[in-house]
C-alpha cells in the first residue's frame, strides 16, 4: 500500500465513511459480536462524531461474546490480517468490553482497543462546555478508569504471590486507585456545590407552579431544534451525536399560559451507566417534569425507530422517570415520504407528528400539551377585594387567555381556569368554592 506524508493515498476502501478517511489521524477498524440483524451504523456515527475515520469492520454473530477475547480466536486471526490491510491504528468495539477482554484484544491485535463506552465518554468530554458538564464527564471517566484499574489489579493478584507481584507494580496500582478515589470524592463535592444554584431555581419554580415540560429522546432526534422552535431559544444544533450536554430551560406560552421547556442530554442504546450516574442532577430535570415530550426521529424505518424508543424508555426507567406523563413527538416529518407518514399515523395514533425544522405540526403539539395539563386545571370564580389588586397580575400570568374579570361594587370578580395548586391558594377568595374542571 502506498502511503503519503498525510497518511493513506487516494485508494479507497469499501468501508470508508467519507473523504476524511484518507487524512484522519485515527483510523478505526470496528468489531462486533452482535446478534443477527443489527449493524454497525451507529458505531460509525459515534466514531464520526469523535473525529475518527472508519476503515473496516468485522461482525461475528455469536450467542455471547468470547469471555476472554470478545471475538473467537479464529476470527481474531482474520481481524489481525484485515487490520493490516486497512492500515487501521485503533480497534473500536461496539460493546462495553471487560478489562480482561480489552487487554487481551490489545495484546493479540497489537493496536489500542477502545470500547463503545470509552468512545461515548470521549465524545462527552469533547462536547462539555459548562463547568458542571466538565465535572460530570470527568467523574464518569474516572469511574470507568477505576473499574479498569481494579481489573488490572485482580489480574496481578491471580498471578499468585510470586516475585514481582508485591513490588512497585502493586503499590503503584494501589496509589493510582487511591488517587482516583480521592479525585472522585473531590469531584462529587464540587458538583454538589455547582448544582446548588439549580436547586434554588427549582424551588422558585415550584413556588410559582409553572408547569415544567422536559424534552427527552435519542441523541440527534431534534430536541434542541424543537426547543428553539417552541421558545425562540438559540441552543446549538448539529448533526452529530451528543451535541447538547448542558440543560437549557426556557419559558413559552401556549394560549397565554406559561410553561417551562427544558432540553437536556440525549440518550443512546447502551448509554454507559457511569454517565447516567454522573449526569444524575442533569437528568433530575426530566424526573421532576410534569410532562415529558419524548422526541424521536421518525424519518428512519419503523424497526429502528422502535429500537430508539425502547432505548429511551429504558433510560427513563433507570433514572426513575418511567411513570411520568409522556407525550410521543415524532419529529422530522418533513423528511417522511407519504407511505411512512401513513405508517406512523397508523402505528402511533396518540403521537404528534411535527417538523421542528419547518414548524409543521407545532400548533397541534401546543394543543396536545394543553390537553395534557387540562386535567390538573380547576375552574374558579373569585371575588378579589380592590385592596388585593396586585394579585390580579399573578392570576393573569398563570391563567393566560382563560380569565375573565368584572368590576363590581365589592371588588373584582374573576373567572379563570387555574392549575389546581394555585386554585387552592386562592380558595379563600372563592365565590362558589373551587370545583374540578
Ligand atoms: N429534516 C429535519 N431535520 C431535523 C429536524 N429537527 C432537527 N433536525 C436535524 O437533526 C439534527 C440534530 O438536531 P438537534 O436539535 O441538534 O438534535 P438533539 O436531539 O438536540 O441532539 P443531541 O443534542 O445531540 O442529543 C440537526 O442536523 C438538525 O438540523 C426536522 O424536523 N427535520
Ligand atoms: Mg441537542
Amino acid at each position: 500500500m502506498q502511503r503519503s506524508r498525510h497518511g493513506r493515498t487516494g485508494e479507497s476502501h469499501p468501508n470508508d465513511t467519507g473523504p476524511k478517511a484518507g487524512r484522519a489521524k485515527q483510523r478505526a477498524f470496528c468489531i462486533s459480536a452482535l446478534p443477527e440483524g443489527d449493524d454497525l451504523s451507529e458505531l460509525h456515527e459515534l466514531l464520526r462524531t469523535a473525529g475518527v475515520a472508519v476503515v473496516g469492520e468485522t461482525v461475528q454473530h455469536r450467542e455471547h461474546p468470547h469471555p476472554n477475547s470478545y471475538l473467537g480466536p479464529g476470527k481474531l486471526d482474520e481481524v489481525k490480517e484485515d487490520l493490516r490491510k486497512a492500515d487501521a491504528n485503533v480497534v473500536a468495539c461496539d460493546d462495553e468490553l471487560s478489562p480482561r477482554q480489552e487487554r487481551n484484544l490489545e495484546q493479540l491485535l497489537g493496536v489500542p482497543v477502545v470500547d463503545r463506552t470509552a468512545i461515548i465518554l470521549d465524545i462527552f468530554a469533547g462536547h462539555a462546555n459548562s463547568s458542571e458538564g466538565k465535572l460530570q464527564v470527568e467523574l464518569a471517566q474516572l469511574e470507568y478508569n477505576l473499574a479498569r484499574m481494579r481489573g488490572l489489579w485482580t489480574h496481578l493478584e491471580r498471578l499468585g504471590g510470586g516475585i514481582g507481584t508485591r513490588g512497585p507494580g502493586e503499590s503503584q496500582i494501589e496509589t493510582d486507585r487511591r488517587l482516583a478515589r480521592d479525585r472522585i470524592s473531590a469531584l462529587r463535592r464540587r458538583l454538589e456545590h455547582v448544582q446548588g444554584s439549580r436547586a434554588v431555581m427549582r424551588a422558585e419554580r415550584e413556588r410559582a407552579h409553572i408547569p415544567l415540560i422536559a424534552l427527552a429522546g435519542y441523541t440527534n432526534a431534534g430536541k434542541s431544534t424543537l426547543l428553539n422552535r417552541m421558545t425562540g431559544a438559540e441552543v446549538g444544533v448539529r448533526d452529530r451525536l451528543f451535541h447538547t450536554l448542558d440543560p437549557t430551560t426556557r419559558s413559552l406560552r401556549i394560549d397565554g399560559r406559561p410553561y417551562l421547556l427544558t432540553d437536556t442530554v440525549g440518550f443512546i442504546r447502551k448509554l454507559p451507566h457511569q454517565l447516567v450516574d454522573a449526569f444524575g442532577a442533569t437528568l433530575e430535570e426530566t424526573k421532576i417534569a410534569d410532562l415529558i415530550l419524548h422526541v424521536v426521529d421518525a424519518s428512519v424505518d419503523e424497526d429502528e425507530m422502535i429500537e430508539m424508543l425502547k432505548a429511551v424508555d429504558d433510560v427513563l426507567d433507570e433514572i426513575g422517570a418511567g411513570e411520568q406523563p409522556r407525550l410521543l413527538v415524532l419529529n422530522k416529518a418533513d423528511a417522511l415520504d407519504e407511505d411512512r407518514r401513513l405508517e406512523v399515523g397508523l402505528r402511533h395514533p396518540n403521537a404528534v407528528l411535527v417538523s421542528a425544522l419547518t414548524g409543521g405540526g407545532i400548533d397541534e403539539l401546543g394543543e396536545r400539551i394543553q390537553q395534557e395539563f387540562e386535567r390538573s386545571l380547576d375552574d374558579v370564580e373569585l371575588l378579589l377585594p380592590y385592596s388585593e389588586g396586585a394579585r390580579l397580575a399573578e392570576l393573569h400570568d398563570v391563567a393566560g387567555d382563560f380569565m375573565e374579570r368584572e368590576d363590581t361594587a365589592d371588588g373584582v370578580v374573576v373567572r379563570a381556569r387555574l392549575p389546581r395548586t394555585i386554585a387552592e391558594r386562592y380558595s379563600r377568595y372563592s365565590v362558589n368554592g373551587a370545583r374540578p374542571a
